[in-house]
């Protein structure tokens, strides 16, 4: 009877000692947390701070809302990113392991406040994450912000194990505007598919969803079209200073269509015309509208054919002297085959057509153009995109107006009832130096300081553009006086992380000295991304 008594009376010490065991765990004190404090980019809509810490361990679990395909991409994606940021390798969906707290929930649920595509509720408390979203591009801009809010390093005097510190308080988040996009011009200089991937993971963090391709110009032609070869095989062969050019196979397009859609962003393709248009008619002399300067010269073989000598290969940088017949149905026969062929392998909605700086096509010209490649794109099953030049033609209301140069263009837009995406040159053109001594870059619109480049309002940008006629900005880089990654990233960063924000927070929540400090705090993604930004002396990096 006493063994027995002693049995149970040293099970209930051993169990006990369990039972501090455990509370010994839970009473790491956390040190006070202000989740309104942090450095998330872009500013989300809505933080309440709660004060106290999410404990993030090797022990935590991502679970996410089963049956809901995308969801699981999610998780391995939230994952993934933990580990590339902080060396932490977190299970998912492990049942045998479930334990109540330290965990990670991706949910999908039907909720008014997140109607909103891309809409999100993060919840962090002591024991939990729950990220809720309607859908999975929801969920996906959600843990953009959490793995900004999870801390570069564990807090190793809290616990004998490495642990990293999460605010606890909730934020609920969407987008102020639909079309957050950056441009890069791939026509002066070209980009290979790495450098551009490289691009959209930096685009991905900071919740930009739309990447403009400019695949054509005087200079080069950038992609496969089978029914017309020589686009490349002749026209991609050049960029200015005279380097060797290059083109993306239909192949390559669709890697780069792939990989952006698995991050939610639309690729939306560009091929610039009636201008701008040099390196096709060099490749196809019969789209050329200019008129021809014959002259007849002698082959190899002995025999003579007639050049156009009007139309040889551009490395320079001057814009506005090329333009394609608007009159011959040649022409239309072609451009049919290349919007046919690239909206096939371009699953976003939009095609642009350019339609900037035709200086040299008569407007009468232009006009027609324009109206026919609008039938044109619409049957091919996308809605047009134009530069603001555009708006003289009689376009319908469904086309898009991109403002870069003429506010009046913007505001005939918004009276035809059209959409504008706003690319002011003088506030959002990447290719714009910082100051006199910027190394890169062009200064025909503006000098843009990193200061300038955030401090505008779109919504209240241009007077007589309402708000519901805005669909969002983009900030395009043009790339004649860049040539690779480095000269790239020193334009864009940090100024298109501005623009992220001026897309997609309210304007109350758009601040110049706290963006600044926020901004400060990127160092440590922008170094670990390899990103060579330019540091500007007006951020306390
Ligand atoms: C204007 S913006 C252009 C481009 C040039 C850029 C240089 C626009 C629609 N056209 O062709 O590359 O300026 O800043």
């Amino acid at each position: 009877m006493i063994l027995h008594l002693k049995k149970i009376l040293s099970l209930f010490l051993f169990l006990t000692f369990l039972a501090g065991l455990q509370s010994c765990e839970k009473e790491i004190v956390f040190p006070k947390t202000d989740l309104a404090d942090n450095n998330v980019i872009p500013k989300p809509l809505q933080t309440t701070a709660t004060n106290s810490g999410f404990n993030l361990n090797k022990s935590s679990i991502i679970y996410n809302t089963k049956d809901v395909l995308e969801f699981d991409k999610i998780s391995k994606s939230l994952s993934k990113e933990i580990e590339a940021k902080i060396g932490l390798e977190l299970a998912i969906n492990d049942k045998q392991n479930k334990k109540r707290t330290n965990n990670i929930y991706i949910e999908q649920v039907e909720d008014k406040e997140l109607k909103n595509a891309e809409a999100y509720k993060l919840s962090i408390s002591k024991d939990s994450i729950v990220l809720r979203a309607s859908n999975a591009e929801g969920a996906f801009r959600g843990i953009q912000t959490l793995i900004q809010l999870i801390p570069e390093t564990s807090n190793d005097t809290l616990a004998s194990y490495k642990m990293w510190l999460v605010p606890t308080g909730q934020i609920i988040d969407k987008p102020n505007f639909k079309y957050r996009g950056f441009m890069l011009d791939v026509a002066r200089h070209f980009f290979s598919v790495e450098e551009v991937k490289k691009q959209i993971d930096i685009l991905t963090y900071y919740k930009i969803n739309m990447l403009h391709l400019h695949l054509s110009d005087d200079q080069g032609w950038r992609i496969e079209i089978k029914s017309w070869p020589k686009l490349t095989t002749v026209g991609g062969l050049t960029e200015v200073g005279g380097g060797k050019g290059g083109f993306y196979t239909q192949d390559d397009y669709k890697e780069l269509v792939a990989y952006a859609a698995e991050r939610f962003i639309t690729i939306i393709p560009e091929i610039d015309m009636p201008g701008h248009t040099n390196a096709a008619s060099v490749s196809y002399p019969q789209l050329n509208g200019n008129a021809p300067k014959l002259k007849q010269v002698k082959n190899m073989d002995g025999g003579i054919s007639t050049i156009d000598v009007n139309l040889k290969p551009y490395m320079g940088t001057e814009v506005g002297f090329s333009t394609f017949d608007a009159n011959k149905e040649d022409v239309y026969e072609f451009i049919d085959d290349v919007v046919r062929e690239i909206a096939a392998i371009s699953p976003g909605p939009y095609f642009h057509i350019g339609g900037d700086e035709s200086h040299v096509t008569k407007k009468k010209d232009y006009i027609l153009f324009i109206n026919k490649v609008e039938k044109i794109v619409q049957n091919n099953g996308k809605i047009m995109i134009g530069w603001d030049e555009i708006t003289q033609a009689s376009i319908g209301s469904t086309t898009i107006a991109q403002h870069w140069e003429k506010e009046a263009n913007a505001v005939i837009a918004a009276k035809k009832g059209l959409k504008v995406i706003l690319s002011p040159g003088k506030k959002a053109y990447l290719d714009m130096q910082y100051d006199t001594l910027s190394k890169f870059g062009l200064h025909w619109a503006a000098y843009i300081p990193v200061d300038t480049a955030y401090n505008w309002i779109p919504e209240s940008y241009i007077k007589g553009l309402p708000k519901e006629n805005i669909l969002g900005i983009e900030a395009p880089l043009w790339s004649e006086t860049i040539s690779n990654s480095d000269e790239l990233e020193y334009l864009a960063y940090p100024r298109l992380i501005g623009y992220a924000e001026l897309g997609w927070s309210t304007k109350e929540n758009l601040n110049w000295e706290d963006y600044r400090k926020r901004l400060a705090a990127q160092k440590e993604f922008l170094d670990r991304k390899s990103i060579k930004y330019y540091p500007s002396k007006l951020i306390d990096w």
